[in-house]
C-alpha cells in the first residue's frame, strides 16, 4: 500500500533493455530464444523468483515462440531429419517480455526486446558493406544494450574448427559489434555467446570445457574488442535446444558448396527421443540479471533516485536479481570490471 503510494509520488519510466541477437542464417538465433522462453516460466516458478515480480510475454511473442516450439518437438517425435524444424526467418522480428513488480500492477518497469532477423542479412554485410539489409542488423546492434550471440557448435569443434569462420564469420561479427559499439563507449553491456547445437560436446565437465575454450579462441577478435569496452561483460552458455539430436559428421562436399553440411542423428527408438533441453533458460536469466541490475542502479541516479533507494522502492527487483545470478551457469570471459552491469 506504501509502496503504491511511494510509487506515485516518485514515479520512474520503463527501463527499455534492447537485446539484438547475432548468427547467420540457420545457426539457431529463433531456436534459442524458442527454448529460452518455454523453459523460464517453469525455473521462475521453481525457484520463487514469481513471488519478487512478474514476467510476462507479448501475446504475439508468447504465440509465435510456443509455435517454434511445438515444431521442435514434433520433429523429435516424427524423428529423421530435424533441420526443417522452425523456419528460417524472412523477415525481422521483435520478441517482447514484461516485468513488473506485481501481476497485477498496471505499470511496467521494464521491458525487454528481443531484435531476431534473417541471418543472411549479416552475412550480407561480409560480402558489401553498404548492403541496405545489413544497414538494419547494424542499427539493431547499434541500439542494443545486450548482444546474444548464436554460435553453431559443430563448425566450431570438429575438424579443429576449420569451418568456423566459413560459417559462424565471427571475424565479420567482430567488425559489426566494433563499428557499432566504438571503444570509447562507456554504456553498461552484456553480450552472450550462446553455443548450440552441442549435444555431441556438451556432455561431460571435460567436454563443457573444450567447448567453452573454443568459443574463446573462435571469438579472440571480438574478446579483445569487449575487453576494451569499461563496462562490459561477457559469458559463454551453451544451450541444448533439443538435448537428444546430435551431431554425426558433415556429408562430403559438392561442387559448389562453400561448407559441408552436418547430419545430425537421434534415437531411432520413439520412446528414447526425449525432448530434454539442457540450459536454454540461461540466456533469459543473464539478460534479467543485468536488466534488474541495471534497473536497481539507475534508480539510484538524481534526488528522487536517492529518496527511492533510501525507502528500498526495488527491493523485490534486488532480490530478484539475487536469487536468478544464483541460478547462472555460465563462464565470463572476463575479470569483473570495475562497474560490471552483472554485481
Ligand atoms: N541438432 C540441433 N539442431 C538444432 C538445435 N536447435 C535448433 N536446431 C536446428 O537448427 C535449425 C536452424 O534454427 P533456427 O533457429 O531457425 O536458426 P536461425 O538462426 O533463426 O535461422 P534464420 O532465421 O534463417 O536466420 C533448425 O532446423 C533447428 O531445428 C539443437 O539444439 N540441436
Ligand atoms: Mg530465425
Amino acid at each position: 500500500m506504501l509502496g503504491n503510494l511511494l510509487e506515485k509520488v516518485l514515479p520512474r519510466d520503463t527501463l527499455e533493455i534492447r537485446v539484438a541477437m547475432l548468427g547467420p542464417r540457420r545457426a539457431g538465433k529463433t531456436s534459442v530464444l524458442s527454448a529460452m522462453f518455454e523453459r523460464f516460466e517453469n525455473s521462475l516458478l521453481v525457484e520463487k523468483v514469481s513471488d519478487q515480480m512478474a514476467l510476462s510475454a507479448d501475446p504475439d511473442t508468447a504465440d509465435v515462440l510456443s509455435e517454434n516450439y511445438s515444431e521442435l518437438i514434433s520433429a523429435i517425435r516424427a524423428g529423421g531429419n530435424i533441420a526443417g524444424a522452425i523456419t528460417g526467418d524472412s523477415e525481422a522480428r521483435s520478441y517482447g517480455f514484461d516485468l513488473k513488480r506485481r501481476r497485477s500492477d498496471e505499470k511496467v518497469q521494464i521491458r525487454l526486446s528481443f531484435q531476431d532477423y534473417p541471418g543472411g542479412w549479416l552475412s550480407a554485410g561480409a560480402r558489401d558493406a553498404a548492403d541496405p539489409d545489413y544497414a538494419k542488423v547494424l542499427a539493431f546492434v547499434r541500439d542494443a544494450q545486450v548482444l546474444l550471440i548464436a554460435v553453431d557448435a559443430p563448425y566450431l569443434m570438429e575438424e579443429g574448427g576449420r569451418w568456423h569462420e566459413a560459417r559462424n564469420i565471427p571475424s565479420h561479427v567482430a567488425a559489426t559489434v566494433r563499428a557499432a559499439w566504438p571503444a570509447s563507449d562507456s554504456t553498461p553491456r552484456l553480450v552472450v555467446l550462446v553455443p548450440i547445437k552441442c549435444e555431441k560436446y556438451d556432455r561431460t565437465p571435460d567436454g563443457h570445457r573444450a567447448l567453452v575454450e573454443a568459443t574463446r579462441a573462435g571469438y579472440a577478435g571480438l574478446l579483445a574488442h569487449l575487453d576494451a569496452l569499461p563496462r562490459c561483460a561477457v559469458v559463454c552458455a551453451p544451450a541444448q535446444t533439443t538435448g537428444c539430436v546430435t551431431f554425426d559428421h558433415f556429408t562430403p562436399m559438392q561442387p559448389g558448396d562453400s561448407i559441408p553440411s552436418p547430419v545430425f542423428t537421434m534415437p531411432d527408438r520413439f520412446e528414447d527421443r526425449a525432448y530434454c533441453p539442457k540450459d536454454c533458460s540461461q540466456t533469459l536469466r543473464f539478460c534479467l540479471v543485468y536488466a534488474l541490475n541495471r534497473y536497481v542502479k539507475d534508480g539510484g541516479d538524481g534526488f528522487a533516485g536517492k529518496v527511492r533507494s533510501f525507502l528500498k522502492l526495488d527491493r523485490k527487483f534486488e532480490e530478484g536479481a539475487r536469487i536468478l545470478a544464483a541460478g547462472c551457469r555460465g563462464t565470463f570471459f572476463q575479470t569483473m570490471k570495475r562497474e560490471s552491469p552483472m554485481a
